[in-house]
């Protein structure tokens, strides 16, 4: 892939903070469409509490009651016994057997909207695209995916709903990005990095989605089927973590499958042990999208560029959205968790990079 010249397109500083009390700490994670001539990026923006109280570390949560962001304040002491803070994501409790769970987020993230004329210089919206909504979103709106659904006019957003519930996949639709109806979860968690096709398949709708397994199993990428995007069934595993590599710890569905003559060619992340996350591709049957036809073996883009070592969150890229313009695709994706990169590549170079899945050995 060929990075763009402008390096980060989209900085922290291009967006304003929602509230008073937050900074922003990141632009990144986002989805991309056409609408008309119009490029369109909801972009995931992650905001933590501006001013830090003397002895405690303050975490941005959202209060459905209230139905407004609210300060959460953790005590230095008690955070130096009972909590790990070495991740600048989370910050994990340890408990008695030295099991480690994820008990807050140090930032809130929200979806924003950006427009552009050329693709490559965006304006940010001043405001989130909309609200927070329920207990299943006091820990914010992540990772949005956005699909045009080429026979209906309007576009499927997927995004993770997450609060101290789990980590849950949630729909929305819209017509023009500025109402949007809220269909609400669409599979249980801990799961995430739900695509939807661009088209019925057999007269139903398939999306990739990633459980995330406790005891047994590796995050792997998965496929369901639904008549009315709402009720998802008919669960397939469709590819795994490879044991060696760059993507032996996780790997998840990244920009919703494009349809090209030789398959479904997916664009997906995969992450080492170690959180050092990649792109790969993948071609799927055009009848049979849950069946793997190619796959790469080395990424297609990883973090090699400053922007992409250095941030809020090093050695991570992570693309949730692409835009075709005929044989070319312009792919967006988020460099070390706090900013916004675009990289052109072709759809032969990528097809060059795959090599065949020997499907009878599934
Ligand atoms: C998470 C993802 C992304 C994020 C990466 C890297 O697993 O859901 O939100 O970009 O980790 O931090």
């Amino acid at each position: 892939m060929i990075r763009e010249p402008k390096k980060p397109i989209i900085i922290p500083v291009d967006v304003k903070p929602s509230e008073h009390f937050l900074k922003v700490d990141g632009v990144f994670n986002c989805g991309a469409a056409m609408l008309g001539d119009e490029y369109i990026l909801l972009c995931r923006v992650a905001e933590s509490c501006r001013e830090q109280e003397e002895g405690y570390v303050c975490v941005p949560v959202y209060d459905e009651r209230e139905g407004r962001l609210k300060t959460e304040k953790l005590s230095l002491e008690e955070i130096g016994q009972k909590y790990d803070m070495s991740d600048s994501r989370m910050i994990f409790r340890k408990n008695a057997s030295g099991i480690k769970k994820i008990k807050y987020l140090t930032s809130i993230s929200h979806l924003r909207l950006a427009r552009s004329r050329d693709g490559i210089h965006f304006k940010v919206d001043g405001q989130p695209a909309l609200p927070f909504q329920g207990r299943y979103e006091r820990w914010g709106m992540e990772d949005p995916r956005i699909t045009c659904m080429e026979e209906e006019g309007r576009y499927c957003i997927t995004y993770t709903a997450v609060s101290e519930l789990g980590a849950m996949p949630a729909l929305l639709i819209t017509g023009d990005f500025v109402e949007y109806q809220r269909v609400g979860a669409i599979f249980p968690p801990e799961n995430k990095d739900v695509t939807i096709f661009p088209r019925k398949i057999g007269g139903l709708y398939y999306a990739c989605h990633r459980p995330v397994p406790y005891e047994i199993g590796t995050p792997d990428i998965w496929i369901a089927s639904s008549p009315d995007l709402i009720h998802w069934g008919d669960h397939r595993h469709v590819c795994g973590v490879n044991e060696e590599g760059w993507e032996n710890g996780r790997i998840g569905s990244g920009v919703p499958p494009i349809y090209t003559e030789r398959g479904w060619l997916h664009i997906y992340h995969g992450a080492d042990v170690h959180n050092r996350y990649c792109l790969g591709a993948m071609l799927t049957d055009l009848s049979d999208p849950g069946k793997i036809i190619a796959r790469s073996q080395r990424p297609v883009l990883e973090p090699e560029a400053a922007y992409e070592r250095e941030g809020f969150f090093g050695e991570v890229v992570f693309a949730c959205g692409c835009v075709q313009n005929g044989s070319a695709l312009y792919v967006y994706y988020g460099a070390a968790d706090d900013k916004i990169a675009r990289a052109e590549v072709t759809l032969e170079e990528l097809f060059d990079s795959m090599e065949a899945v020997d499907t009878n050995e599934r």
